[in-house]
């Protein structure tokens, strides 16, 4: 079986259901604090604007991590060991982990798992075709609901990524939860590489999450075309502000849409009322301090053996083990 072919078979675990998208929306919606999930963000388009938002002068963390990833190369490859499996969650277009297959001792599989169907099966297919020594398994799947991993590989040979600090995007005890998951799943030994962004001046961050070109504001506001086009929406992409706030108790950044108007929106026939002013609240994106984040990490059954920064002390790399 070639490497494409055993993919297809976890390929079945299904993409997203529009009923899923459509149950999702109308509950964020109907709340007193309107909200969407931030996962839906990353349609074909969604994804094409996230891939430009990381080459934005200020959005930071991508070139940050990429420059952490390759002055430790040398050093993650010594600590992964040889014949590694690297299981990717939310790989996107699987950039990044090509510094790791380029430094990694005869790396045996890669198992990238990613929400976008498309996306993720073009960057497997360009990656396969880059390595042909590495199998690569694609999955198809929500990773925070769970997903099925190949069988046989082995917990202490295994090496999970999970770049880009979208570990900030759940609040500190669904990160918890969800690190703790991920080890249960993984097994005793398994290895956790995470990168994860850091606290700093409110100005730099506001400024990455809303950037003078305006990607990022066409990126919080491709939801609502995304609803439009799936769910049959109304939204008036002219009547809804972008919204960055760094909220420094909770070290936080928030993106919300801001509707301009009184209006009333409809989404598969639904009514939506907005007052004027009134929000919807579409992503946190959590900052840690290095102290901060290995404790709750160690709290969900993982122990840091390595932290890494940029001599700015913007970003961090972690390299943990799954303790008993
Ligand atoms: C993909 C979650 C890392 O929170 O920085 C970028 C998403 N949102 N600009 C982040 C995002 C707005 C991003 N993560």
């Amino acid at each position: 079986m070639t490497a494409i072919s055993a993919a297809r078979a976890h390929l079945a675990q299904g993409p997203v259901q529009d009923d899923v998208f459509l149950s999702d929306v109308l509950e964020g919606l109907s709340r007193p604090d309107k909200s969407l999930p931030c996962k839906y963000f990353y349609d074909a388009e969604g994804s094409a604007l996230f891939d430009t938002i990381c080459t934005l002068d200020e959005y930071y963390p991508t070139r940050t991590e990429t420059a952490l990833l390759h002055a430790r190369a040398k050093e993650i490859a010594g600590l992964a060991g040889r014949g590694a499996t690297l299981v990717e969650l939310g790989s996107g277009s699987s950039v990044k982990v090509r510094i790791l297959l380029d430094a990694l001792d005869a790396p045996a599989m890669y198992v990238p798992v990613d929400i976008s169907r498309d996306h993720l099966i073009a960057a497997a297919a360009r990656l396969a075709g880059d390595y042909p020594a590495v199998t690569v398994v694609p999955v198809a799947a929500d990773y925070v609901r769970g997903f099925a991993l190949p069988r046989g590989v082995a917990p202490e040979r295994t090496m999970a990524f999970f770049p880009g600090s979208t570990i900030g995007n759940f609040r500190p005890a669904e990160a918890m939860t969800f690190l703790n998951g991920l080890g249960r799943r993984l097994g005793y030994g398994a290895r956790l590489l995470i990168g994860v962004d850091l606290r700093k001046d409110p100005a730099v961050l506001e400024a990455a999450y809303d950037d003078a070109r305006g990607v990022t504001a066409a990126f919080n506001r491709n939801l609502l075309a995304r609803i439009n086009r799936e769910l049959d929406g109304t939204f008036d992409l002219d009547r809804f502000a972008h919204v960055a706030r760094y909220d420094t108790a909770r070290g936080r950044i928030e993106m919300h849409l801001r509707s301009l108007d009184d209006q009333t929106v409809r989404i598969a026939g639904h009514p939506i009322r907005f007052v004027r002013g009134e929000t919807i609240h579409t992503e946190n994106s959590y900052k840690y301090s290095v102290p901060g984040f290995r404790r709750l990490a160690v709290r969900a059954g993982w122990h840091t053996e390595r932290s890494w920064t940029d001599e700015d002390r913007l970003f961090s790399l972690h390299w943990m083990v799954r303790h008993g």
